[in-house]
């Protein structure tokens, strides 16, 4: 029974879930992310907020051997074995009723997180809806991108192209649809990666329409037609956010969200009231400058998860 004092009623207790590996970026480093997160007070922030949190600690798997790519893919092996962990661990947490928390580790973990998120949704009868917060579409594969690195694949990966052992993770390849998924804050897409976008008819929302229509007008349309039987996960890649306030990634991609936008794109997905599942990945401590894109990192994530200025219409009811 739920006792916690200001503790939402009927929120699922949330598990952090650790994967401290760098398989698929093409910078070292990112696989410092979890303990970074852990030591900007990741956990007491969200207990502030009175949801219930358990720490699993991180999950284990291959070192990064650091190789040239082999037929298109660089560390394919490690990228599969990372990913299963990461699929069994997000599985079992979503089948005993918990919200998981990946802990990047680098982007190509949403592959095993959202395989795995899909699967639980199909066996539960939910609708899926997942957004993709990121600088890139993360739709390459290996015919178009030069590096082969794993983290520039997962959404095209998870639409069911890409190679085997990745698109069939969960047991049904595509995991998903199109039409499911929502990405937002994209800015920088490859040549041949821009035509298979549109090919596929992902739902972008790119800084050109954010630029010209607003975050909370492409918030309102990536969140319309959610309803309480939809589970919403997100996928938050640290480089959706401007450089100048995230300095701690890989791959910097000027002219992103500012802080308040992404406050408000946080803010307008708690009030949806449908998070079901988060990752937050690509946080390089590394690149980063006393740990403030952790930092800020785990102030976005509290706004996810209700934190607000003022008492809101969906507090006082
Ligand atoms: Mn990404």
């Amino acid at each position: 029974m739920n006792t916690t004092p200001g503790r939402p009623p009927h929120a699922p207790t949330a598990v952090l879930i650790g994967a401290p590996t760098d398989v698929g970026a093409g910078h070292r480093g990112a696989s410092m992310g979890p303990e970074a997160l852990r030591v900007a007070g990741l956990q007491p922030a969200l207990e502030s907020h009175g949801l219930q949190v358990i720490d699993s600690g991180n999950l284990s798997g291959p070192n990064n051997p650091w190789k040239p790519p082999v037929d298109g893919y660089r560390h394919l092996p490690e990228v599969v074995l990372w990913n299963q962990a990461v699929f069994d661990a997000v599985y079992g947490e979503l089948a005993q009723g918990r919200l998981p928390i990946l802990l990047g580790g680098d982007h190509c973990l949403g592959l095993g997180s959202v395989s795995a998120v899909a699967k639980h949704c199909r066996e539960t009868g939910k609708k899926l809806r997942v957004l993709w917060l990121d600088a890139h579409a993360d739709f390459n594969t290996s015919e178009l991108t030069p590096s082969g690195n794993v983290h520039g694949m997962p959404v095209a990966c998870l639409c069911g192209l890409g190679p085997a052992e990745l698109t069939g993770l969960g047991g049904h390849t595509p995991a998903l649809r199109p039409d499911q998924i929502r990405q937002i804050g994209i800015r920088s897409v490859d040549e041949g990666e821009k035509r298979l976008v549109h090919e596929q008819g992902l739902e972008v929302f790119d800084m050109r329409f954010i630029d010209e229509h607003g975050m909370r007008h492409a918030m309102v349309q990536a969140l319309a037609g959610l309803d309480d039987n939809t589970h919403l996960h997100v996928s938050f890649d640290v480089d959706f956010l401007d450089p100048e306030i995230a300095p701690g990634v890989g791959t910097t991609i000027p002219g992103g969200p500012t802080y308040r936008e992404a406050q408000l794109c946080m803010e307008m997905i708690a009030d949806s009231g449908c998070l079901g599942s988060l990752d937050i990945v690509e946080l390089n401590p590394a690149l980063d400058v006393r740990n403030k894109t952790a930092v800020l990192a785990v102030d976005l994530v509290e706004s996810l998860f209700g934190k607000s200025t003022l008492m809101r219409e969906r507090d006082r009811r």
